[in-house]
């Protein structure tokens, strides 16, 4: 059984949905950030960065228990896990790195820079514009690439779809004005979305 410490931020789902995915057996444990659950003693012996996701796998490698914070190297760990998700061919695989570092790494931090800015007390509309800008870009970009191949990584579900849906899930929740005019993205989230994993993975 796998411990989860999550709340319904894009981190925390992505965690969720790989487990979902992967078939993995869990226990949510929610984290409510806005009561600081995430700074008690408790969560910090976890992860001392006070951050969610957080899993702790009670039989973990060589039969261990292992605490991994990091969403996606949650994600990771679940694939390896489960052998799911992750290409075996070497080629399918470098695809797969690239767009799922694209996902988490770009998209991500990118909403995080979106959300912070608006939600400061003084809100910079020209700090925010250009965290916009840069977002739309990468989804555009993703737009393209989804036109061309029903997957993020090509032609089969990666942990790289999973990283860029629970992106996807939150900016269209907060900020619907930025996902307009994206068929192909907006093709293969429904499609996302029709997942019965992805759907217990986003209820919070
Ligand atoms: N790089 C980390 C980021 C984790 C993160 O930023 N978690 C946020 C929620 S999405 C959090 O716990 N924020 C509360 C805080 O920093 O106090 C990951 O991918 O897991």
């Amino acid at each position: 059984m796998i411990d989860l410490y999550a709340a319904g931020t894009s981190n925390g789902m992505r965690a969720r949905m790989a487990l979902e995915e992967c078939g993995l057996a869990y226990k949510l444990h929610p984290i409510a950030l806005d009561k600081g659950e995430n700074k008690t003693p408790q969560f910090l012996a976890l992860n001392p960065n006070g951050q969610i996701p957080v899993i702790v796998d009670h039989e973990g490698p060589g039969g261990k228990p292992i605490t991994l914070s990091q969403s996606t190297a949650i994600l990771v760990y679940c694939a390896e896990k489960s052998g799911k998700l992750m290409p075996k061919d070497s080629a399918a695989r470098a695809a797969m790195w690239q767009a799922l570092m694209s996902a988490s790494t770009d998209i991500t931090p990118t909403i995080g820079a979106i959300f912070a800015v608006a939600r400061s007390k003084e809100p910079h509309a020209a700090t925010l514009a250009i965290f916009k800008d840069r977002f739309r870009h990468y989804l555009k970009v993703w737009d393209a690439t989804l036109g061309r191949q029903k997957h993020a990584a090509g032609d089969a579900m990666t942990l790289a779809d999973i990283s860029l849906y629970a992106g996807w899930v939150r900016i269209k929740a907060m900020s619907p004005d930025v996902c307009e005019g994206l068929p192909h993205l907006e093709r293969w989230a429904g499609e996302m979305a029709a997942r019965p994993a992805m759907q217990r993975a986003t209820k919070f």
